[in-house]
């Protein structure tokens, strides 16, 4: 395996592969496979761009030939920044082909988080889009390769300026050594517990798995036509089922550029869509628009929601107002994946978030001192299986603290389970603010904050709310001057700071609470703070 990775003990490959979970086959491959099996399937749609499988496929070999060509080896990673373009898909397949590895960071990522991925991933190139939703990612690379020495070339999907355009790196295809399907695939980014984003390596074994049981938990099939509104760099609409899913069962695969109804709705009536995946922020305002809506929303059959818990009072207006059946799902980018089985009964929809994905995922619930909880106690679920990795990559030090000594992921979040095994998801041991999905690492704003000269001490804090469920709160302690919201945000962003880890407001205060061992009370602070 891939330097600084940790792999999984030989007893549990021979039983991965044993049970059928690990196949053998590396990722480029479900792409190809289709392309043999349905060739003029229509594989994907990005506004009037239109590909089939073999279409798809073609492109992915010519682009593997033109960045090997290029100097792109097996091994190396390339930091890719997309949003939802066709050019994610032909990208990511050409990579995978060449056991390059890409890095997925999200489009709403800045300099701050960028530098990071560059460095920790020692990445060896950066792929963007010219423009997306206003921002000219072009400067951002500018940037960026100042800091990040690794980085010796950036392509560009649009207008490349003084860089290389993706569209030029093609050659004629040629056949290519295969990569090991248990190296590492993709480096994929976690939502964070302790300061900056930690990287994921996922193999083609796992990953594979992952989104093909995915998909059948999903009831995709070759019919299925699925609308990519989030962010397909980010694991849930990537692979859980997703892209991935979509291309494991040969269906088709439309994107969004964002996920708002105004553009949503009218793909969703114009390509029907059967199957799509939101937050639950997004949910509130499809219904919210749905309501007002003259869009032919009959093609939707099934809405997977997941990345926070879903109000079940929220959950039971799905249906009567989109017409479609809910899916909840539980996941993180670590692995471990929980649906609600399609057909159980409404309550267990609504008021759960499903059942692991495979007998396999071996699942414990424990005390603060790793012990196991009661049935149906609260604990934080402690995860093992053939589709969660058992170590963050080049992390020795974190990794003793995010997994046990015999290799179960801390998930940080706090769970019960039902006798029938369905888990509910009740709150979190970790310090990250889950921002309606979007997930907030506290240490690491706080540690930005504590570089601004007004600013004493600084804890962040998730104060509850109706849309998001959890928006932050940066509570200071001041030097003597006036300290606003809006002059700590511009000062943020100017230090390249992803914008939805903006705090949502700010808090003025004399002193913190504190604990009896004199750290501060942030379980107090929060109430304090709401309560204003
Ligand atoms: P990430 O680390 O970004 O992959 O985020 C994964 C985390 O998102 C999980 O560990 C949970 O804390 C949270 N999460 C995902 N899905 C749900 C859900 N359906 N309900 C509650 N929390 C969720
Ligand atoms: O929040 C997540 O990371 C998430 C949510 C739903 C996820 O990774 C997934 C499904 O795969």
């Amino acid at each position: 395996m891939l330097d600084g990775c940790t792999d999984w003990p030989d007893d549990f490959v021979r039983r991965y592969r044993e049970h059928g979970y690990w196949q053998g086959v590396p990722l480029g491959q479900l792409l190809r496979e289709q392309a043999l099996r349905t060739p003029h399937k229509e594989a994907l749609v990005d506004g009037h761009r239109r590909w089939r499988y073999a279409e798809l496929d073609l492109q992915a070999d010519r682009l593997a030939a033109g960045l090997a060509d290029r100097g792109l080896r097996a091994g190396q990673r390339v930091l890719v920044q997309l949003p939802n373009v066709a050019e994610f898909f032909s990208l990511t397949f050409a990579l995978l082909r060449l056991g390059v590895i890409p890095v997925f960071a999200l489009p709403a990522h800045r300099e701050h988080e960028l530098v990071h991925l560059a460095q920790l991933s020692q990445a060896v190139a950066y792929v963007i889009v010219d423009r997306h939703l206003g921002f000219d990612y072009r400067p951002l690379a500018r940037a960026l390769c100042k800091q990040a020495p690794s980085l010796q070339q950036v392509f560009v999907v649009g207008a490349a300026e003084t860089f290389v355009a993706l569209g030029d790196c093609v050659a004629d295809p040629r056949p290519l050594p295969a990569p090991d399907s248990r190296e590492v695939a993709v480096l994929l980014l976690s939502g964070g517990t302790t300061g900056l984003p930690k990287l994921i390596p996922r193999t083609h074994d796992d990953y594979a798995c992952n989104a093909r049981l995915a998909a059948r938990a999903c009831g995709f099939d070759s019919h299925t036509r699925y609308l990519a509104a989030l962010p397909v760099a980010h694991n849930f609409p990537l692979a859980s089922p997703g892209a991935f899913g979509v291309f494991s069962v040969g269906a088709t695969l439309v994107l969004a550029p964002e996920p708002s109804p105004e553009t949503t709705f009218e793909l969703i009536e114009g390509e029907r869509i059967t199957h799509t995946a939101l937050i639950p922020p997004l949910v509130l305002l499809w219904l919210e628009m749905a309501q007002w809506s003259d869009h032919d929303l009959s093609s939707l059959q099934w809405l997977q929601v997941g990345g926070a818990r879903l109000k079940a009072e929220i959950a039971a207006r799905i249906g009567p107002t989109l017409g479609c059946g809910l899916q909840q799902v539980y996941g993180m980018a670590e692995g471990l994946l929980c649906f609600t089985p399609l057909d159980d009964p409404q309550a267990r929809i609504f008021e759960t978030q499903g059942l692991p994905l495979t007998a396999d995922d071996e699942i414990r619930i424990v005390d603060a001192d790793d012990v196991p909880v009661a049935p149906g106690a609260v604990g934080e679920l402690l995860v093992r299986g053939p589709y969660t990795i058992r170590g963050y990559y080049n992390a020795a030090e974190q990794n003793l603290r995010a997994f046990t000594a015999d290799g179960f992921y801390r998930s940080g979040d706090l769970v019960r389970r039902l006798p029938e095994g369905h888990v509910i998801v009740e709150g979190r041991t970790k310090d990250v603010i889950n921002r309606g999905g979007e997930k907030i690492p506290v240490e690491e704003i706080e540690n930005l904050l504590l570089g601004h000269p007004l600013i004493r001490d600084v804890a962040l804090v998730a104060l509850a709310d109706e849309l998001l469920g959890e928006r932050s709160c940066a509570c200071v302690l001041a030097h003597g001057e006036q300290v606003e919201l809006g002059t700590i945000n511009a000062w943020l962003r100017e230090r390249g700071l992803a914008a939805y880890k903006l705090p949502d407001r700010l808090q003025v205060l004399r002193e913190f609470p504190l604990t009896r061992l004199g750290k501060v009370n942030r379980k107090a602070l929060a109430e304090q703070v709401q309560a204003l």
